[in-house]
C-alpha cells in the first residue's frame, strides 16, 4: 500500500490512517474485511496523489503515500515511527474522516506518534461539527491540542498543500478552522483508492461523493452544519473520469455517499452520463445511493437512476409518526407519501434500506412496537436499520442540549448510535438500550424475511439475493450488537490493542475467549444462514401468486384502512392536513429549501396515479 520510493528524493511520508472505534469491551472493532471503503479516505488519497504529482514539497521531495483503514488494517504506530525514522525524512500522519465515536481511539493512535516527536493531524465531523456549533473548545479537543495535535476543522480541497508544506518545515499550527469558507468542488481532486486498498472491503465496491450540503433542516443532523445546506457538486465531467478510473482496475460497483443525492444540482447530468455509459457502450455499473423520502416527486428521478444503475437506496425515513418527524424539523418526511415512494423504487430495480430512529420523545417500547409491525404489514420497505437518536456534536439537537447544561454521556467512544447518550423523557436508559436491542429482532422475525422474499419475487428482484442481503443485514446487529454499517467479514482483535484505561488480558482468558466466541459466532451464523434458506426454498417453489397490503396500488382508502394513517392522532392529522392542501390545491415543492421548514406537500399522495 505504500507507494514504491521511485528517485533518490528526499522522502516525506504522509499516512492517511482512517481509525475504527472501540467495542464495548475495549477492543478495536476490526474485520479480515470491512463492509464499506472510507470515502473521506478515498478523497483525501486523491488529493495527496494531485499534491504528490504537482511536486507541492518541491522538486526535491517525493511525497510517499500510504492508505489505512483501520476496520480492516491493525495500524501499528511503533512501525510508522520507524518508517519515518529510518528514511531519515519528515512526515505527517492524518488521521480522516474522524467521527465523534472514532475521536478517541484516534488520540489513542496519534499518542505514541506524538511522543515520538511525529506530525498528527485530525479532520473530520467530529473536529469541524465541534467547531461549528460549539461556543468552547470542547474538552476533548483540548486535550489533542495540548499533546500536541493540530487539529483541523472545515474541508481540505485547495488546502492539503498548504498542510504539507508546514509539516515539512515543522510550523503546523494548534488548530485550523475553515468552517466559514466551504470550497467548491468543481475540478476538484477526484476521491481515488487503489483496487488493494479496495479488496480489503467486502463487494469490490468503491465509493465518491458527486456533491456535500443538503437543503433540509433536521435537528439531529450534523452535516447541514458541517457542509452547508447549499449543494455544491463535482461536475459530471469528474464523475465520469472517477467511474472510469475505477472500471479500468476492475471496480464496478459504486457508493455515491451524498447524503441527499436528490438534492444534488447536477442529478440529472451525472445520471445522463452514466446511462449513456452504461446503455451505449454498454459499461457494468452498479451504484448504492442516499436519498430522501421525496425524491420521486421530482420528475425523472427515480426512472433515470434505475438506468443510470442505482440499485440499492437508503432513504432517510426516520419513523412513521409525523408527531416525532415534526419535532426533528424533517417536516419534509410526509407518511402520506412513503408506500407510493417506495413503490416507485421498487418499479424501478432498486432494493430499499430505510433509516429508522427511535428514542424520540414520545416513543415507548410499547408504541416502538407497534409502529415496526405497522412498517411490517404496511410499507413496501426491504431492510430497515434502526438508529438511536443521538445528539452527535455538529447537530442542532447537541448545541441545544450542551447549552441548556443538559447531561451526555462524555465517552465520545459512544456516539455510534447504538449506544443510549443523553437521557429520554419517559424511558431509562435500560429500557432505551434495550427495545433498540429487540428492534432488529422484531422486524427480522422469519414470517417477515418471509413477507419480504414473497414480494421481492412478486417485482421479479431475486428472491436469493434478497435473502443473503436480509441475512447479512440482521446477523451484524445479533451476533456482534453492532450495528450493519460497522460490520464485516471475520472479526480480529488483537490483545494488545485494548483501550487504554481498560487492562490487558491474561494471554489464556483473551486467546480462549476469542476461540470460542469466534466458533460460537459461526455456528450461529450457519444456523441463521440454514433458517434464512429453508425461507427461501419454501418462497421460491411456492407457485401461489402473492400480494400484500404494503405492494398493493396505493388508494385512497388507505388513509381510512391503514394502520399507518390511523393509529396515531398525528397520523390521522397528516391525512386531514393532506386533504385540506389538496382541496386547496397547495402545490409546495419539497426541492426548495424554504418549502423543507414548512412541511412540504404535494396533493398526489392521495391519488394512486404513478409518482415517478
Ligand atoms: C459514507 C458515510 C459512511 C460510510 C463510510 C464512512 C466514510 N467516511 O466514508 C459508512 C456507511 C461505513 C458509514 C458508517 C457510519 N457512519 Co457515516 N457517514 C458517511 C457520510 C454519508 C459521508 C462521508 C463522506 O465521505 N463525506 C465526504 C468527506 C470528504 O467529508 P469529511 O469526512 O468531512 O472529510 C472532509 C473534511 O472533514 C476534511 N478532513 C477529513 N479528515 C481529515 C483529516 C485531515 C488530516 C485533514 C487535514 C482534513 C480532513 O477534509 C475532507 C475533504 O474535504 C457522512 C455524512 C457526510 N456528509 O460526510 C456520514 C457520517 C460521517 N457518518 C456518521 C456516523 C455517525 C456513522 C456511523 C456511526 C453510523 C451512523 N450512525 O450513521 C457509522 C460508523 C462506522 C464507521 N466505521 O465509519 C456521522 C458522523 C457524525 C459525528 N459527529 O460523528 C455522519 C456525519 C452522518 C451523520 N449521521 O450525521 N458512514
Ligand atoms: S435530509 Fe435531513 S438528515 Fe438527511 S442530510 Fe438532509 S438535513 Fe441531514
Amino acid at each position: 500500500m505504500t507507494a514504491a520510493p521511485t528517485t533518490a528524493k528526499r522522502p516525506f511520508h504522509l499516512f492517511l490512517i482512517k481509525p475504527s472505534h472501540y467495542d464495548d469491551d475495549g477492543y478495536v472493532i476490526q474485520w479480515v474485511r470491512s463492509s464499506i471503503p472510507s470515502n473521506t479516505l478515498a478523497v483525501l488519497n486523491g488529493l495527496a496523489l494531485d499534491c504528490a504529482e504537482r511536486d507541492v514539497l518541491g522538486d526535491d521531495a517525493e511525497i510517499r503515500i500510504s492508505v489505512y483503514d483501520e476496520t480492516n488494517t491493525r495500524i501499528k504506530p511503533r512501525e510508522i515511527i520507524r518508517q519515518i525514522r529510518e528514511a531519515g525524512g519528515r512526515g505527517l500522519v492524518c488521521l480522516v474522516g474522524v467521527q465523534t465515536n472514532q475521536f478517541p481511539r484516534a488520540v489513542d493512535i496519534a499518542r505514541p506518534l506524538r511522543a515520538a516527536g511525529v506530525s498528527v493531524c485530525i479532520g473530520g465531523f467530529h473536529v469541524s461539527g465541534c467547531i461549528a456549533m460549539l461556543p468552547d473548545i470542547p474538552p476533548e479537543l483540548r486535550e489533542a491540542m495540548d499533546l500536541g495535535i493540530t487539529l483541523f476543522a472545515g474541508e481540505v480541497e485547495g488546502r492539503l498543500e498548504m498542510l504539507l508544506q508546514a509539516a515539512d518545515r515543522d510550523g503546523l499550527q494548534p488548530l485550523y478552522n475553515f468552517m466559514n469558507d466551504l470550497p467548491g468542488l468543481e475540478g476538484a481532486a477526484v476521491p481515488y483508492l487503489a483496487v488493494d486498498v479496495v479488496r480489503r472491503t467486502s463487494g469490490l465496491r468503491t465509493s465518491f461523493d458527486a456533491g456535500r450540503g443538503c437543503p433540509f433542516l433536521c435537528s439531529f443532523c450534523t452535516i447541514i452544519n458541517v457542509q452547508g445546506r447549499k449543494s455544491r457538486a463535482r461536475s459530471p465531467a469528474d464523475i465520469e473520469r472517477i467511474v472510469r478510473e475505477n472500471l479500468a482496475q476492475g471496480v464496478h460497483n459504486f457508493f455515491i455517499t451524498d447524503d441527499n443525492l436528490a438534492r444534488n444540482q447536477n442529478w440529472e447530468a451525472v445520471f445522463d452520463r452514466l446511462i449513456k455509459m452504461r446503455e451505449e457502450e454498454g459499461l457494468h455499473i452498479q451504484i448504492v445511493a442516499q436519498v430522501d423520502t421525496m425524491a420521486h416527486k421530482i420528475r425523472g428521478f427515480i426512472a433515470k437512476a434505475g438506468r443510470a444503475g442505482v440499485n440499492r437506496v437508503f432513504i432517510g425515513m426516520e419513523n412513521i409518526n409525523p408527531e416525532a418527524l415534526k419535532q426533528a424539523r424533517k417536516g419534509q418526511n410526509q407518511i402520506t407519501e412513503y408506500r407510493a415512494m417506495l413503490q416507485a423504487w421498487h418499479r424501478a430495480g432498486a432494493l430499499t434500506y430505510g433509516g429508522y430512529i427511535l428514542g424520540f420523545p414520545g416513543d415507548t417500547p410499547a408504541s416502538i412496537e407497534r409502529d415496526i409491525g405497522i412498517i411490517q404489514r404496511e410499507l413496501p420497505i426491504d431492510l430497515l436499520e434502526f438508529f438511536i437518536l443521538t445528539p452527535l456534536p455538529g447537530s442542532a439537537d447537541h448545541k441545544k442540549l450542551h447549552l441548556a447544561g443538559v447531561e451526555m454521556d462524555r465517552d465520545m467512544n459512544k456516539y455510534d448510535s447504538v449506544h443510549v447518550t443523553t437521557r429520554h423523557a419517559t424511558m431509562s436508559d435500560e429500557d432505551l438500550q434495550r427495545i433498540y436491542h429487540r428492534a432488529w429482532d422484531l422486524y427480522y422475525t422469519p414470517e417477515h424475511v418471509e413477507t419480504v422474499l414473497r414480494r421481492a419475487k412478486v417485482r421479479g428482484y431475486s428472491p436469493r439475493n434478497m435473502m443473503l442481503k436480509l441475512l447479512v443485514f440482521c446477523a451484524v446487529p445479533r451476533l456482534e450488537k453492532l450495528h450493519p454499517l460497522e460490520g464485516g467479514l471475520f472479526r480480529r482483535k488483537y490483545r494488545g490493542d485494548r483501550r487504554p484505561g481498560m487492562s490487558r488480558e491474561n494471554p489464556l482468558t483473551f486467546y480462549s475467549r476469542y476461540i470460542l466466541e469466534i466458533l460460537t459466532k459461526h455456528l450461529r451464523f450457519a444456523a441463521m444462514y440454514w433458517r434464512y434458506r429453508r425461507i427461501l426454498k419454501r418462497v421460491e417453489k411456492d407457485p401461489r401468486p402473492y400480494t400484500d397490503a404494503a405492494i398493493a396500488p396505493v388508494r385512497q382508502e388507505d388513509f381510512e384502512e391503514l394502520e399507518l394513517f390511523t393509529a396515531s392522532p398525528a397520523a390521522k392529522f397528516a391525512v386531514e392536513k393532506l386533504r385540506r392542501r389538496s382541496t386547496a390545491g397547495v402545490r409546495p415543492s419539497p426541492s426548495t429549501p424554504s418549502a423543507a421548514k414548512d412541511a412540504p406537500v404535494e396533493s398526489t399522495g392521495i391519488s394512486a396515479a404513478p409518482l415517478s
